[in-house]
């Protein structure tokens, strides 16, 4: 068969895929553990970890068996009959998270929608809002999805440019201010929606006390507090869930990503019986949602997660790698910061020329938010790599300085 050169598959994607991305030209055709190699023979540091999905590490052995196993038994029933996996992912959620029922979906953005729509039943047939006049909170720079109900509340231009009509009942508030979550309650408000740290904004972390004091906020006026955890959840930060840093439960809590170890698109909503039971049997559902093959992998990564204590590994080595990263010297470094394995180095000018430097080096990392280079490799990842990783950001940055 005939062999492409990384240049040549740039080519075919641009010639024949929508242009909706600006990948780094780093074709990747293989990956074990934090290393990825592309086609031409060149091996890479993920300190991405596709947006922590691979918190696992990527091809982790024991998901890759499961994910294998299961393939050969069946795959898909629909949820029109029942499956021997889905109880089981379904009482492991449980028994890791506490929260009475879960309802399991495909892509991040789907369980967000999925948490909406619950907000919003639950607001009228159980808080009584009156009919259609249901209203969410959500804090300007979320990133929640890209359907068009989560473009509708997003505040950044170039997500929503073009795409409208765009779905009402949002309520959009400053990121980490609770006085203005006080304000936008009204008695129509069923949610506040909210990432415990903004991951697209540039991993902005709230001040202290702000996710406690929202708790509070939605207790005392029966709002759901819903926090996101597709990609702060799982470990990424150096707990479980994020929001256990400031020691409270959300009403509830949408998952995905590390939910499956990067092996397939696994999502869901974790909440109590009296939210999620207001979901009637065809009012909501999903072709993929809840498959045997989804759940067997999902059982798998959760407890690869737990294992490997990659929870702890992230705090402990987070700590580690924040510690050496604000060792950099350089005029450009505006801050850094993190929580977990989940950094971020800000600069005073744009990020994406220093991670072509950095590519060019060994190690892939993502810019985000223009000035922002976002650091989150695979939780699995040791203090060896790590050393390797800084020798390699402190040369291109110190350099650039
Ligand atoms: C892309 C960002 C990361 C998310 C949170 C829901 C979703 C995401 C907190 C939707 C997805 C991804 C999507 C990816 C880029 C990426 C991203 F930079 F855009 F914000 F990770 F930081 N909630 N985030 O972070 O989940 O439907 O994608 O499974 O290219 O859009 P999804």
């Amino acid at each position: 068969m005939e062999t492409l050169r990384t240049y040549e598959f740039v080519e075919l994607e641009e010639q024949y895929g929508a242009p909706n991305y600006h990948p780094l030209d780093v074709v990747i055709e293989r990956a074990k553990g934090v290393w990825v190699y592309d086609v031409d023979g060149h091996r890479y540091l993920d300190c991405l970890a596709s947006y922590s999905a691979v918190n696992q590490g990527h091809c982790h052995p024991k998901i890759l068996h499961a994910m294998v196993e299961q393939a050969h038994k069946v795959t898909l029933t629909s949820r029109a009959f029942r499956n021997d996996q889905l109880p089981l992912l379904l009482q492991d959620l449980h028994a890791l998270t506490g929260f009475d029922m879960a309802l399991p979906m495909n892509s991040g953005a789907e369980a967000v929608e999925t948490a909406v729509k619950a907000a919003r039943k639950w607001g009228y047939k159980v808080k009584g809002i009156p009919d259609g006049q249901a209203e969410i909170i959500v804090c300007a720079n979320n990133f929640h999805g890209r359907t068009v109900t989560a473009i509708s509340f997003s505040s950044d231009a170039q997500y929503r440019d073009g795409f409208g009509p765009f779905t009402p009942g949002f309520k959009i508030i400053p990121f980490g201010d609770a006085n203005a979550l006080r304000d936008a309650i009204t008695r129509n408000t069923c949610a506040f929606l909210v990432e415990p740290i903004q991951g697209e904004a540039g991993i902005i972390i709230p001040p202290a006390g702000f996710l406690r004091q929202a708790a509070d906020i939605c207790h005392e006026h029966r709002v759901l507090l819903m926090t996101d955890e597709i990609q702060a959840g799982l470990g990424r930060t150096g707990k479980l869930f994020a929001f256990e840093h400031e020691g409270i439960t959300p009403d509830v809590v949408i998952i995905g990503k590390a939910l499956s170890g990067g092996f397939y698109p696994v999502s869901a909503v974790l909440s109590s019986k009296e939210v999620l039971g207001v979901f009637h049997p065809g009012d909501h559902g999903s072709t993929f949602g809840g498959n045997p093959l989804a759940c067997a992998i999902a059982r798998a990564a959760l407890h690869v997660l737990l294992e490997e204590k990659l929870v702890h590994n992230s705090a402990e080595l987070g700590e580690y790698f924040l510690s050496k990263l604000k060792s950099l010297r350089s005029p450009h470094v505006r801050e850094v910061r993190g929580k977990g394995l989940w950094l971020a180095i800000e600069l005073d000018e744009p990020a994406r020329p220093y991670c072509e430097a950095l590519k060019a080096e060994g190690v892939l990392c993502k810019d985000t938010h223009e000035y922002v280079i976002r650091i989150a490799p695979p939780l699995v990842i040791t203090r060896e790599e790590i050393d390797w990783a800084f020798e390699r950001i402190k040369s291109v940055v110190e350099k650039r300085g």
